[in-house]
């Protein structure tokens, strides 16, 4: 199997933390001729990074529809607990990771003017995103509890890039402001999937 993937991709983060954690036999490469060519294009019609190659060819885009075959093809070490009210807690933290965080510091970044009201509302999703995970955080080494999940999968670079991208659009420290979400970014980056993550990105975004 192979992955396309880039380093600086948020959306491509989450996918190698999961692989890493299971210590996979995945290729990571970059997209053939680059994200935006034809070429890639006639790999992944969506165009978009991560995008998994199955060994018969399959092509299966969309992080989360990724990591959800991985955690069923691969189940060891598991990624998602077993009981119902556990997962469902577990995907409530991926979903607040994906559409609350990285959607909206994907977007943010695209923006080229600080005064738009268009960022006024991406930062008011990722502020009220925080909350949310002030909220809902156990409090333990990771988002769901003492074990690593999907959902750190997902939250960890998201977090990661709030300071890098909010940084341009208001003088304040927004994670400092939740401090359950605080020691969270601290405690889960502890983890060596995530860390190693969390370094190819910050390297490929510095
Ligand atoms: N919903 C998709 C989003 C993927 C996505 O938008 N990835 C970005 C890179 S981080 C991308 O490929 N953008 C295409 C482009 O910029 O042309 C997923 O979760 O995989």
């Amino acid at each position: 199997m192979q992955l396309y993937s880039e380093n600086h991709s948020p959306f491509s983060a989450p996918v190698r933390i999961a692989i890493y954690a299971k210590a996979l036999d995945i290729e990571i490469v970059a997209p053939p001729g680059g994200l935006r060519s034809a070429e890639y294009h006639r790999i992944n019609p969506l165009g978009t990074i991560p995008c998994l190659m199955l060994d018969d060819g399959t092509r299966l885009p969309e992080s989360s529809a990724i990591m959800e075959y991985l955690e069923e093809k691969f189940p060891d070490p598991p990624l998602l607990p077993m009981n119902p009210e556990a997962r469902a807690q577990v995907r409530l933290l991926q979903r607040i990771g994906e559409l609350h965080i990285t959607t909206q510091t994907v977007e943010l970044a695209r923006l080229p003017d600080a005064g738009d009201e268009t960022a006024a509302n991406r930062l008011t999703k990722i502020v009220r995103g925080l909350a949310a995970l002030q909220n809902i955080l156990t409090g333990d080494t990771f988002a769901a509890g003492p074990n690593l999940t999907l959902a750190d999968c997902q939250l960890a670079p998201a977090l990661f890039r709030v300071p890098r991208v909010v940084g341009a659009f208001m003088n304040r420290d927004l994670i400092g402001a939740y401090p359950k979400v605080a020691r969270y970014v601290e405690t889960s980056g502890r983890h060596k999937a995530v860390a190693r993550v969390l370094e190819e990105m910050g390297a490929a975004l510095a």
